[in-house]
């Protein structure tokens, strides 16, 4: 059985995360911690080129700029060409006009492998009127049910976090029970497992499994990093020191994944 981690580590994949000013350095720090090799680049002029020579690549919309959305077309584009995966987080989908707009324009234009966000903002781009709290999702969903009725409306991979992940490719489902609430106390949680996902996307093309992993691997690494740290503070450092020290063995006695068919 293998869990992608020493995939990760010795494949060391090139992660071409266009992103957010928020969480550039935490997502870069992350994926270094995790084995992967991340980089960031915005300007339409060299997206092309770097989406290109990437082995994934990451499309999330928290600080989104009119440029920088022509930017994460140009990317997805050129990664859909070179066969690699796209994850899309569209962090704050539902909160402005905007947002929900870009996501919508770049789901049209851009062949996205799976979307990983929060409840609301995936409600919001299924068209399921949901509140959205600036980037934090608010409010009760039965999130098998938005699973379900977000993959008809979009057809697309999604992974759906919060307190319990979901995931779906349109034929399986799996809850993830892995985790902290720590997770919600730092920001950038959620942008630093897209990109953890996209770097488990990059060594292996099953989406499902691979985003099933990449999430189960992260929650574990939050569980080990909350038990040495309780402030918000040391956790987010904990956090990258887990990432960088969790092992496959680890993983193999701390996965909460249950899976079944989509009903
Ligand atoms: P939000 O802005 O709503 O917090 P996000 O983009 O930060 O969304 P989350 O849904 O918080 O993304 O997911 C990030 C990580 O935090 C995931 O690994 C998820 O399992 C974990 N997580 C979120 N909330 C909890 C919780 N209450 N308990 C345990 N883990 C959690
Ligand atoms: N504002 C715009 S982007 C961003 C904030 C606070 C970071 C959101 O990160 P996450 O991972 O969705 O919590
Ligand atoms: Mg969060
Ligand atoms: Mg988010």
């Amino acid at each position: 059985m293998t869990y992608f981690l020493d995939k990760i580590r010795e494949q060391q994949p090139l992660i071409h995360n266009i992103t957010n000013l928020v969480v550039t350095n935490f997502t870069a720090n992350g994926l270094y911690a995790l084995g992967a090799s991340p980089v960031m680049a915005n300007a339409r002029e060299e997206v092309e080129e770097m989406a290109s020579i990437a082995n994934a690549l990451v499309l999330n919309i928290g600080t989104l700029t009119k440029e920088q959305v022509e930017a994460m077309i140009i990317a997805g584009k050129a990664a859909n060409k070179a066969g690699i995966p796209v994850v899309l987080d569209p962090v704050g989908a539902g909160a402005t006009t905007f947002r929900t707009k870009s996501a919508q324009t770049i789901l049209d234009q851009v062949k996205v492998s799976i979307i990983r966000g929060n409840a609301g903002e995936i409600a919001n781009l299924a068209g399921v009127s949901a509140e959205v709290k600036g980037v934090d999702a608010s409010g009760d969903f039965d999130m098998e049910e938005l699973l379900q009725v977000a993959y008809e409306q979009l057809h697309i991979p999604l992974a759906i976090t919060g307190a319990l992940d979901f995931v779906t490719d349109g034929k399986d489902k799996a809850i993830i029970s892995n985790g902290h609430p720590l997770l919600t106390k730092v920001t950038g949680a959620g942008c630093l497992l897209s990109s953890v996902v996209a770097a488990f996307l990059a060594v292996e093309k099953e989406t499902f499994k691979a985003a099933t992993r990449a999430i189960s691997c992260y929650g574990i690494a939050a569980e080990e990093a909350a038990s040495k740290a309780s402030l918000p503070g040391d956790f987010q450092v904990e956090l990258l020191n887990q990432l960088y020290a969790i092992s496959e063995d680890v993983l193999k006695s701390k996965e909460k994944i249950l899976v079944s068919r989509l009903g």
